[in-house]
């Protein structure tokens, strides 16, 4: 049956749907990757910084001036058929519960890591073992950062040898593309599975 200019605002017939969880620290480009990535227009659910949280919040990430509070959401169509819906997660320790809830039916997720905090990363690459979900780390390149090489990373995040490790740019789709479908290979076709 043909297809109208309407249905075309439908997922494609026998679309496969992949969620997945963005996480990483406090200011490392959650909510700048999913709006990047995303084919339409993204949830977000960004408040004010204020001094009100300065026990709690960092409020020395100098390009920050909100947070995400609960999640950011978008939606990204790769290859015609496969249909990635994105959850960027809050960034801040206190709302690990809220990430292990964003964790629940999710078939993978993406680690950002900003090189001057990468010790920051830990929390979340331990949610995402606790879960026993497959995870890709994705280096975000700030201007100024640290620019180590994979293997000295690989080290200080104790990542295993089989959780691919990737570099980008969060606010430039073509890079944050690439990690996505680094991501979602892994997923479908885990390391050691017969070729697809
Ligand atoms: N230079 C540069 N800035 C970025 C990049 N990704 C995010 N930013 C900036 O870093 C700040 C924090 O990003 P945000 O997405 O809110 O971080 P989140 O807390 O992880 O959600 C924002 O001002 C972004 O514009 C990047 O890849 N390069
Ligand atoms: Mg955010």
């Amino acid at each position: 049956m043909a297809s109208s200019a309407s249905d075309r605002r439908y997922l494609p017939l026998g679309a496969r749907s992949v969620k997945i969880v963005v996480l990483g620290a406090f200011g490392v480009g959650k909510t700048t990757y999913v709006a990047t990535i995303s084919e339409m227009r993204p949830l977000r659910t960004e408040e004010r910084l204020t001094r009100a949280g300065q026990f709690v919040d960092d409020l020395t990430v100098d390009t920050k001036s909100t947070t995400t509070v609960a999640m950011d959401f978008g939606r990204r169509t790769l290859g015609g058929d496969i249909v990635v819906y994105l959850f960027g997660a809050p960034g801040q320790p206190r709302f690990a519960d809220m990430i292990r809830s964003l964790l629940h039916g999710a078939m993978g997720g993406l680690v950002l890591v900003d090189t001057r905090r990468v010790d920051e990363s830990y929390e979340s690459i331990g949610l995402l073992e606790e879960a026993d979900l497959p995870y890709v780390v994705a280096v975000n390149t700030f201007p100024g950062a640290p620019a180590y090489p994979e293997d000295v990373l690989r080290d200080a995040l104790s990542l295993p040898c089989d959780r691919p490790l990737v570099f980008l740019d969060a606010r430039f789709v073509k890079s944050a593309k690439r990690a996505l479908i680094a991501l979602v290979t892994d997923i479908l076709h885990p390391a050691g599975s017969p070729a697809p």
